[in-house]
């Protein structure tokens, strides 16, 4: 098993949900964290309930869709940060279950800019560093909705199953260095995620789990940190995890 003591671990999306609890196993273990996510306070929470010294956890507050805020805050890192040696793309987001006929630009530039070109963009500004120096895992946070399309899920599954490629593809680019990329693609996770679908209808994001028992952010950090630990000759490529009360994108065991 590969030790994360000290090592450099920038986590996207670290203020809540999946991206949260791999802050948590990922300091539990002894790693460095460097946290990204916009809200900035819910960033100063979890700092503080880590308890971390500067030299072992630093935040960074920004937009990963904003490329140039994204580009300024790589290059105004300190230098004991910049060795990144594990990225978790895990920052994304679904808005809306529209029809695709009947859907919003709007929210389908937020999922692309967000679970796609975000992603793209941390990817390229942290791989090359890894290459260069011969070590790192990239870990990208996909889902069963890159597997399997479900009616009104049209563009947000369609953002996943780029995600699906976009990792295949850089483990290919990447074949001949020592760096690791792995795909993570959860069924449904209870998280803060159905409440950003359906933008603060809590009601309508509790019935996507009502009656059966979802994974929990914890559940799928276990794997994310299982694929970064294994032995430096294993790729994990692609991990596909689901409630066990759940079969496929649209099969679900409910109790009424
Ligand atoms: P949450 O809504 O709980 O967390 C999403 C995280 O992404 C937040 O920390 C949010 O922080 C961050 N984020 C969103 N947009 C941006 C942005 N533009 N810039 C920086 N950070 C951003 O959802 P989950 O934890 O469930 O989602 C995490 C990932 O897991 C997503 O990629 C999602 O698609 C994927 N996933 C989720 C599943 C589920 O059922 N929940 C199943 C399969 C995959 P902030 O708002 O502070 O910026
Ligand atoms: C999140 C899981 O099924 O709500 O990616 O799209 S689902």
């Amino acid at each position: 098993m590969v030790s994360v003591q000290d090592q450099i671990v920038l986590i996207t999306g670290a203020s809540s949900g999946i991206g949260e609890a791999c802050a948590r196993v990922f300091a539990q273990a002894g790693a460095k964290l460097l946290l990204v996510a916009r809200r900035q306070e819910r960033l100063n929470q979890l700092a503080d309930e880590l308890s971390k010294d500067a030299s072992s956890l630093h935040l960074l507050p920004l937009d990963v869709c904003d490329r140039s805020s994204v580009e300024l805050a790589f290059s105004n890192l300190p230098s004991a940060w910049s060795s990144v040696d594990i990225l978790v793309n895990n920052a994304g987001l679904s808005r809306g279950l529209n029809k695709l006929h009947e859907g919003s630009f709007q929210d389908w530039e937020e999922m692309i800019d967000t679970n796609i070109k975000g992603l793209l963009y941390l990817t390229r500004l942290i791989v090359p560093g890894m290459v260069s120096r011969g070590r790192g895992h990239i870990v990208n946070l996909g889902s069963t909705a890159g597997h399997q399309t479900y009616p009104g899920g049209n563009v947000y599954c369609a953002t996943k199953a780029a995600v699906r490629v976009i990792s295949e593809g850089l483990k290919q680019d990447l074949l001949g260095t020592p760096v690791r990329v792995s795909s993570v693609d959860p069924g449904l996770v209870e998280t803060e995620f159905s409440n950003v679908r359906f933008r603060g209808d809590t009601e309508r994001a509790k019935k996507v789990y009502q009656g059966l028992t979802p994974l929990t952010p914890a559940d799928v950090a276990d794997v994310v940190f299982f694929c970064v630990t294994r032995p430096l000759h294993v790729n994990i490529s692609e991990v596909l995890l689901m409630p066990t009360d759940q079969a496929g994108s649209m099969l679900f065991n409910r109790q009424a």
